[in-house]
């Protein structure tokens, strides 16, 4: 069944297919205030299809970029050490490999709180954010880092190819996910990019999520999930190369990180990866076809199991008010029946109430200070950091509960 009203992100096709429908849920960043509690949230359809024409995995949705990144948006990239160190490393790898200093300009899309350029503040890089998230913006600026708050797109590269001149290198991380007019997105960014610059992009890998179970990084806020594959066709369209291919199976769930250029210089990892992809089956709609069916087995079988517990007299918390728990929480449908707070370190988030469920969100002291009997991990991606994090919460009898890729109390 193609949904032949909509049309593909990357190549305009209408052979779109749906093989997963979560059903509708709240915008998984749109935290509840207090003064809030007693109204519906708005909720919108997350349906999931794969282009039969260039493979791109999306989301038929489209919600107002400004309603989801612009309005009360709480996403700051600093507070994952994980996170930080990962992009530390990235910069230094680029200063060395591309010899780059005072001579050269690098521009970040996405640029959130300044995570990433201040690192290249000590090598006298020039540097430049983009980022239309106001107080993401506001904590760049303090940090040192010039951005433009504005989202992405042909027109504002064109605004800062005559402010600033071309780019040498383009960085791009969790955002070619987020943006639903990703030609006029990748036509920016080569406009951009000087002729023998470097344009790195990373993006969870649709792979794992499937493979994972990841569903729940299925949100209004990531209109894609990428694919080798299906990167490589789209910035062929823009007259850009794949030519490498890094991967880090422990970020997010399994990033990969592309780096693309306007010469076509394909490195044998590029090769290899977009050969495992076609041998793995994501170029074809049956690789998707049972996905629903074991996202549903996942569903049925963490709420039997913290049921089983609640019925059992157990305390159950949450740790992480991630996005990717907003899907967890309303897909599942776990609400304060079975889960009585969330903890998070970021404040901008303490006080508030996860979408749709109301899940109240406390400081991560508050796991201590409670000492619930098990703290079911939303945000996963960061279960080693946060279980050394936890070693007191464990060693008084605590438990932490895994929810992909299948259930599990560790
Ligand atoms: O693409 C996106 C990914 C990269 O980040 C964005 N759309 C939004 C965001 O998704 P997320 O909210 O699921 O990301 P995180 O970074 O997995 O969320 C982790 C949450 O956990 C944050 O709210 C911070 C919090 N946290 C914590 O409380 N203690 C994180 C760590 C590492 C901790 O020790």
């Amino acid at each position: 069944m193609s949904d032949s009203a909509i049309l593909c992100r990357s190549c305009g096709s209408a052979e779109l297919r749906t093989f997963l429908s979560l059903g509708k849920t709240p915008l998984a960043d749109a935290l509840v205030t207090a003064d809030q509690l007693d109204r519906v949230d708005p909720t919108f359809p997350l349906d999931v299809a794969f282009c039969a024409s260039c493979t791109l995995v999306q989301i038929l949705e489209e919600v107002p970029p400004q309603q989801l990144f612009v309005d009360n948006y709480l996403y700051f990239s600093s507070f994952s050490p994980q996170l930080l160190r990962h992009s530390r490393e990235h910069v230094e790898a680029l200063v060395e490999r591309r010899r780059l200093d005072s001579s050269s300009f690098v521009v970040e899309l996405a640029s959130n709180d300044g995570y990433l350029l201040r690192n290249f503040l000590p090598h006298g890089v020039r540097v430049l954010g983009v980022d239309p998230a106001p107080d993401q913006a506001n904590a760049a600026r303090e940090a040192g880092v010039e951005t433009l708050e504005q989202f992405f797109g042909v027109d504002t590269a064109r605004r800062i190819l005559s402010e600033h001149g071309p780019a040498d290198v383009i960085i791009a991380n969790n955002v070619m996910a987020h943006v639903p007019a990703l030609n006029d997105f990748v036509g920016g960014m080569a406009e951009l990019l000087a002729e023998d610059g470097l344009i790195t992009v990373e993006n969870p890998w649709v792979k794992d999520l499937v493979e994972h179970g990841e569903f729940d990084t299925i949100y209004h806020e990531h209109f894609c999930y990428y694919s080798c594959t299906s990167v490589d066709a789209l910035v062929r369209r823009h007259g850009m190369f794949l030519n490498h291919v890094e991967y880090f199976p422990d970020l997010h769930g399994g990033t990969l990180r592309w780096h693309i250029g306007k010469r076509e210089q394909v490195s044998p990892e590029a090769r290899r990866m977009l050969d495992t992809e076609v041998a793995a089956g994501l170029t074809a709609f049956g690789y998707y076809a049972d996905f629903a069916g074991r996202v549903e087995s996942i569903r049925t079988t963490l709420r039997s199991m913290l049921e089983e517990l609640k019925a059992g007299g157990a305390a159950i918390a949450a740790y992480g008010a991630a996005a990717k728990g907003s899907t967890m929480l309303n897909y599942v449908g776990l609400g304060t029946e079975l889960i009585d707070f969330a903890v998070d370190r970021n404040p901008w988030k303490q006080g508030r109430y996860m979408p749709g469920v109301h899940v109240p969100i406390r400081p991560v002291e508050a796991l201590l200070e409670k000492q619930p009997d098990y703290v079911l991990v939303l945000a996963w991606n960061f279960l080693s950091e946060i279980l050394d994090q936890q070693d007191e919460y464990r060693r008084r009898g605590g438990q932490f509960i895994r929810p992909v890729p299948t259930p599990e109390i560790l």
